[in-house]
């Protein structure tokens, strides 16, 4: 039968694509793997990249446009074209180092920003075992202007302000149970600036993997500050050495997604899958698809996850705030050993 697709042979003499429009991304991303990633790992420049996704892409308000006022452009690059005027927003708080980090890489490529962006926060996430293959697209309109300020969850917003918010940057598609699969990011996430005497802090024990662990630690009751907490959209944590976001755990307890949390605990084709569909859309918010290339062969495949969903040492059933009233809370081995604590995740 015939081939139905024909692949290019790139200008590079090595690499074949779908589409010659994705030639360019095999050296940026062999560029970003030895010189942001360490050689491909699931480090702080991965995690951030990750999360630079994030507040670009959820910076476009079609309620704002109603209203006659711009409301961004969501992921257009406006965060590093206009870097000088949106990390100075509060919810962008340390996402300059990010930007700077990844600007040599924008100036020596000849990709757009927005596509950039996208692109080194998908091959970050690569590098995190039990990760999905993100997409990546090329062709998106690069931002004109920046982002009003106020588009961006703050740790410290209620589930009702972050459902909303969500909710209009998708025109709706972000519901709550989607919007707790955005949140599976936050399995390769720490935090360096909610308690500034602890960068690093972790949100789960495995921030190098792209595991379940997150919704596990998420639900067990709060016991501790790791840190001088608490500071604002700090709640208390149930391990040292991690740090709990207070919408981490308001969403983790609401009842419109509590359950939804819980579904994600040992399911790992379930983390995988559905933050693979989530960060398809959050990639080309505010973008037409229909311009642009579909370029995912070019992200590495991660690594599968090899572990088991468990319990951190010390810690049982009995430590849970059991909030999903319909499913009883999945059985978990306890790591062997006694109480042990987080590490940071260095820079
Ligand atoms: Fe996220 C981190 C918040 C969503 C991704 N976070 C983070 C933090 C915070 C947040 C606060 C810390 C910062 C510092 O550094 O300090 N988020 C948040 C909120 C929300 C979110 C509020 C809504 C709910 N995220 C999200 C999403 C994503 C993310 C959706 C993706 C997609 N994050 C992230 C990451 C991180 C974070 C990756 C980590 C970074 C590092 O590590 O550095
Ligand atoms: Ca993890």
């Amino acid at each position: 039968s015939p081939q139905l697709t024909r692949r290019v042979t790139c200008p590079d003499g090595v690499n074949t694509a779908s589409n010659e429009a994705c030639c360019q991304l095999f050296a940026i991303r062999d560029d970003l793997q030895k010189n942001l990633f360490d050689g491909g790992l699931c480090n702080a420049e991965a995690h951030e990249s990750l999360r630079l996704t994030f507040h670009d892409a959820i910076a476009i308000s079609p309620a704002l446009e109603a209203q006659g006022i711009f409301g961004g452009g969501g992921a257009d690059g406006s965060i590093a074209i206009f870097s000088e005027i949106e990390t100075g927003f509060h919810p962008n708080i340390g996402l300059d180092e990010v930007v700077e980090k990844q600007r040599p890489f924008i100036e020596r490529h000849n990709l757009g920003v927005a596509d950039f962006i996208q692109f080194a926060g998908a091959v970050g996430a690569s590098n995190c075992p039990g990760a999905p293959q993100l997409a990546a697209f090329v062709g998106r309109k690069d931002a004109t202007r920046p982002a009003p300020d106020g588009l961006v969850p703050e740790p410290f917003h209620t589930p009702d302000q972050i459902f909303e918010r969500l909710a209009d940057a998708s025109n709706g598609e972000f519901d709550e149970i989607l919007t707790v699969w955005l949140l599976v990011a936050h399995t390769v996430a720490a935090a360096n600036d909610v308690d500034p005497t602890i960068p690093g802090s972790p949100f789960d024990s495995t921030p190098g993997l792209f595991d379940s662990q997150f919704f596990v630690e998420t639900s067990l009751q709060g016991t501790l500050f790791p840190g001088d907490g608490p500071n604002k959209g700090e709640v208390q944590s149930p391990l040292h050495g991690e740090l709990r976001l207070q919408s981490d755990f308001a969403i983790a307890r609401d009842n419109r997604s509590a359950c939804e949390w819980q579904s994600f605990i040992n399911n790992q084709t379930k983390v995988h899958d559905m933050f693979q569909f989530v960060f398809h859309d959050l990639s080309i918010l505010g973008q037409d698809i229909d311009t642009l290339v579909d370029c995912t062969e070019v992200v590495p495949v991660p690594k599968p996850f090899t572990g088991t969903t468990h319990f951190p040492a010390g810690l049982t059933i009995k430590d849970v705030n059991h909030a999903c009233a319909e499913t009883p809370f999945p059985v978990l081995p306890t790591d062997p050993g006694p109480k042990t604590s987080v590490a940071p995740v260095l820079p």
